[in-house]
């Protein structure tokens, strides 16, 4: 693949001012980390940065003939510019559109983006990695490119469905991201893991829900996920999907949603795997403290009993605790305790310990130690 990296107006500014919002790399730092991540997966990358509308217009139609997929940061053009849109649009190009900042916590005016729905998605607030995770996104569209159906009427309520080759009906994976619960993580995390998973014969729905607006989003995070499974039952049909083979598979944060929806989501899952997973709530560990209180809002540890998969135990399906042992995120014991409360509970419970993988390694099929994570997801 050909893969644009379009930055627009003050973008060239960065890392000489605002540190505090944009980080301390310059324009050349991010160029030189996309230009490795793209020959890492394979593709070549250009770029090309304006402070001009019009030149980046010029450069959106010269990309006709150079480019497969933009990776683009429109700057406040994007705020603004239904001319930019426009272009995207015309050219029909896979553009990726990524914000640095998180620009739904600024000014209000920063919410509004009026190119993002020429784009096929959108990655804000991660830092200038948005802009690798935009190069991996247009990889894995375009290795398998998904199907995105609505399962409710929110723009969240969206889940990205691939079928496996082969005649079905085809066992299904769900996955559920992690990222704290919070806005800028967002199902491209397990892009990876979908294709993956697809290329090995189960059909894979990956799934997007509601994240913390700002506090207390756990009561729409947790339905919106037992929706989605729940609403496998409205598609199989269409898709060959086998309803008594699926498994929900979450990660991080999105385990703790995963495991909720398995126990209780109108389709009864055939099992449940935890990767890396948010699997204790109440003792996390200090460094989880803000972010597990912005998630259950006021009164939050009072909610611990409904909103904590240890404490919620039994689930009535068979689990699989699978960490990597170099996790200096969520701890390794979280899932070492799960699997023991779910045993003592009379759920079948097993853990699995990936010695060499960290905490993202185990949603990534280059990472070591991702074909352990496979069969674990797969009930091998
Ligand atoms: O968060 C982003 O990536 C933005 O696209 C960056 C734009 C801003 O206008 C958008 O709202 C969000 C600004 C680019 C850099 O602007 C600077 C301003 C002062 C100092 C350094 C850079």
């Amino acid at each position: 693949m050909r893969i644009l990296l379009l930055n627009g107006p003050n973008l060239n500014l960065l890392g000489r001012r605002a540190p505090e919002v944009y980080g301390s790399d310059t324009l050349e730092d991010v160029a030189e980390q996309c230009h490795a991540h793209a020959g890492r997966l394979g593709h070549r990358l250009e770029e090309f940065q304006s402070n001009h509308e019009g030149e980046l217009i010029d450069a959106i139609h010269a990309a006709r003939e150079t480019a497969d997929g933009i990776v683009f940061n429109p700057g406040a053009y994007s705020h603004t510019s239904y001319a930019l849109h426009d272009a995207i649009e015309a050219v029909g190009i896979p553009t990726v559109e990524i914000h640095i900042s998180n620009v739904r916590e600024r000014e209000p005016w920063r919410r509004i983006s009026v190119t993002e729905p020429a784009c096929v998605y959108q990655i804000f607030g991660r830092g200038v990695a948005g802009y690798l995770d935009a190069i991996s996104h247009l990889h894995y569209r375009k290795v398998h490119p998904p199907v995105t159906l609505p399962y409710g009427p929110h723009p969240d309520q969206v889940a990205d469905l691939r079928l496996a080759d082969g005649p079905g009906p085809h066992p299904v994976a769900v996955l559920v991201h992690g990222g704290g619960w919070t806005d800028p993580y967002t199902r491209d995390l397990m892009d990876g893991a979908a294709v993956d998973l697809a290329a090995r014969g189960t059909a894979t729905w990956n799934v997007e829900y509601r994240r913390i607006p700002p506090v207390g989003g756990w009561r729409d995070s947790m339905a919106d996920v037992s929706a989605a499974v729940g609403a496998l039952s409205s598609i199989s049909g269409d898709h060959g999907l086998d309803l008594d083979r699926v498994t929900v598979i979450g990660h991080s944060a999105g385990a703790q949603l995963g495991f909720f929806a398995a126990k209780n989501a109108s389709v009864r899952p055939a099992g449940f795997v935890a990767l890396a997973g948010m699997l204790d709530l109440g003792n996390a560990g200090s460094g989880f403290d803000e972010i597990i209180s912005a998630f259950l809002g006021d009164g939050g540890h009072a909610r611990l009993p409904v909103v904590d998969p240890i404490r919620a135990l039994p689930s009535g399906v068979p689990t699989v605790a699978v960490h990597g042992l170099m996790d200096r995120s969520v701890a390794p014991d979280q899932s070492r305790r799960f699997v023991e409360a779910a045993l003592a509970a009379g759920d079948r419970s097993r853990l699995v310990e990936v010695p060499e993988a960290d905490h993202m390694d185990v949603i990534s099929p280059l990472a070591a130690g991702w074909e352990e994570v496979a069969r674990a997801c797969l009930g091998i």
